[in-house]
């Protein structure tokens, strides 16, 4: 018997499970052979039409077009909201927006809009051992409700899954005008303390509406609150004068920042996920004056232009480190795009024949396509191969399918596994889809858009945007007619009445969040 086992049978089976375990074990798990990093790259109010490999517009962007060209560009990507902090919200959680009431543009001082409890797109990436980081805006609200912005800010990004955050709080145009660390305001001194309102002035401080005189940029609608550099902003703030940004070095610090955190975390055995997302061309528009005039568009197209360079800049640090080729880029934009959101900037006067919403209808804050359609590209040097994919993906579906990429059973409320539409290796995408724009909800499904009636301006006119709002329901077929021209809700009852109850079954449904909290 004993002989047996090193008969000459027995002795090779031994010998090829010795090898074979040799060689499964004796494997340390690099980031090179496991999970890729990932680099959320987000933009802030970017078009369909802005990117010159969506071949609309007069605008170039090099940079971009690297992503686009060599990776998967979709042409039916959609943010989850017309506007920032609830697509913000369903991209890091998972969830529809209109789940939340709380999510909607909100104010600098606004409390933490996630629940420190509910699964995160960072939460779940950190549980299969990334490395995760925040650099740009957040936008998502901060603390619990009264904000001692010269203490810890609790919570901030970190307590909903990031390890590291480097943000500004929640747009440019909005105070605070800082830069807050894992919590804490950068370079602050604790002899000038930061003070915040929305409500109230404080006492003394110059204003937009007061002081023109001391304007380097004009308002034209809100905006006319505290000025910090000569530019008026929204919501009044006192103090933190050494913490105060430079609006022109924006674009540089974040870039500083995103390119330390790739090198530190570059040769590390963690993967790491990098969200980064970056201010342009929301307003106000303060491209680095090395790009001013660079478009021929004003501070708009300079913006993007400046966002295209940065984008390369991250490209190279990925290249130089030694990990393009092991990391994941997908870029999108957080909703459509907008010309005057609120300043004197050229956006409309210097526009000339380019398009920022493409062939599409509408734009920032609207429900027709331009609001949520935006540009969205998947991108791994040698793993995903080039390609146009016209599969219906959202952000809302980034937790669920990277949780599939890396191995993990987590699932967003709404979100929808999708990795191989975003890894082109399938073209097919989601059946539907309930897009948001100011707390009123449309539906896409299959080739077809459905927006029920809603009152209200159908044109923004300050922001000259057309909104979607109508007296009756509105039904498109986007494959026929991607610029939403003809209503079809008259002449196809049948199909309106399809979409009806798609929109129902979603829309009408127990609160998924509900659930999940109970958990
Ligand atoms: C609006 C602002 C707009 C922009 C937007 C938020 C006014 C009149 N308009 O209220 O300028 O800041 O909020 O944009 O104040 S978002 O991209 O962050 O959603
Ligand atoms: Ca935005």
């Amino acid at each position: 018997m004993k002989f047996l086992f090193f008969s000459k049978p027995y002795f090779l089976f031994w010998l090829a499970l010795f090898f074979f375990s040799c060689d499964s074990t004796s494997k340390v798990k690099t980031a090179q052979d496991a999970f890729p990093h990932i680099l959320l790259i987000y933009l802030d109010d970017l078009g369909y039409g802005d990117v010159s490999a969506y071949r609309s517009g007069t605008l170039q962007t090099p940079n971009m077009d690297v992503l686009a060209n060599g990776g998967v560009r979709f042409t039916n990507g959609y943010a989850s909201s017309a506007t920032c902090t609830p697509s913000r919200y369903a991209l890091l959680t998972g969830t529809y927006p209109w789940r939340n009431q709380n999510a909607k543009i909100l104010p600098g001082t606004a409390p933490l809009i996630i629940d420190t409890a509910q699964m995160t797109l960072p939460k779940m990436l950190s549980a299969q051992g990334y490395q995760t980081a925040i650099i740009g805006k957040w936008h998502l609200g901060l603390g619990t409700g009264f904000v001692d912005w010269n203490q810890e800010i609790s919570p901030n990004p970190n307590y909903v899954g990031f390890d590291y955050s480097h943000i500004l709080a929640a747009t440019q145009d909005r105070v605070p005008t800082v830069y807050i660390e894992n919590g804490r305001v950068v370079n602050l001194d604790p002899n000038d303390p930061i003070l915040v309102d929305y409500e109230n002035n404080f006492e003394g401080e110059p204003t937009g509406l007061d002081n023109p005189e001391l304007l380097t940029m004009r308002w034209h609608h809100g905006h006319n609150h505290s000025i910090v550099n000569g530019i008026p902003r929204i919501g009044f703030m006192k103090g933190g004068k050494s913490a105060r940004w430079s609006d022109v070095d924006m674009a540089d610090h974040f870039l500083a920042k995103g390119k330390a955190f790739i090198q530190e975390n570059a040769s590390s055995d963690k993967p790491f996920f990098l969200f980064f997302p970056m201010q342009q061309p929301h307003v106000p528009r303060t491209p680095h004056p090395r790009f001013e005039g660079k478009s021929g568009m004003g501070p708009r197209g300079d913006a993007i232009l400046e966002a295209d360079w940065v984008i390369g800049e991250l490209l190279k640090t990925l290249e130089e480190s030694g990990i393009l080729e092991n990391t994941l880029i997908i870029f999108s934009s957080d909703n459509g795009p907008v010309l005057n959101d609120g300043y004197y900037d050229d956006a409309v006067e210097k526009l000339g024949d380019h398009t920022p919403a493409g062939p599409l209808r509408g734009g920032k804050y609207s429900l027709f396509e331009a609001g949520t359609k935006v540009p969205f590209i998947t991108y791994w040097k040698g793993k995903i191969q080039p390609g146009v994919s016209d599969a219906m993906v959202t952000q809302i579906d980034l937790l669920s399918s990277l949780a599939a990429l890396v191995g993990s059973q987590e699932k967003g409320p709404d979100s929808e596994n999708l990795l191989n539409a975003l890894l082109g290796k399938s073209t097919k995408g989601r059946e539907s889809f309930i897009l948001e724009a100011t707390s009123r909800t449309a539906l896409r499904a299959g080739d077809w858009a459905m927006i029920p009636p809603y009152k209200g301006p159908a044109v923004q006119n300050q922001v000259n945007i057309e909104l979607g709002n109508a007296a009756d329901y509105q039904l498109y077929n986007l494959k026929a007619d991607p610029g939403q021209q003809n209503n079809l809700a008259a002449s196809n009852p049948e199909k309106l009445e399809e979409m009806k109850k798609i929109y129902q079954e979603i829309r009408g449904g127990e609160s998924k969040v509900e659930q999940l909290k109970l958990k």
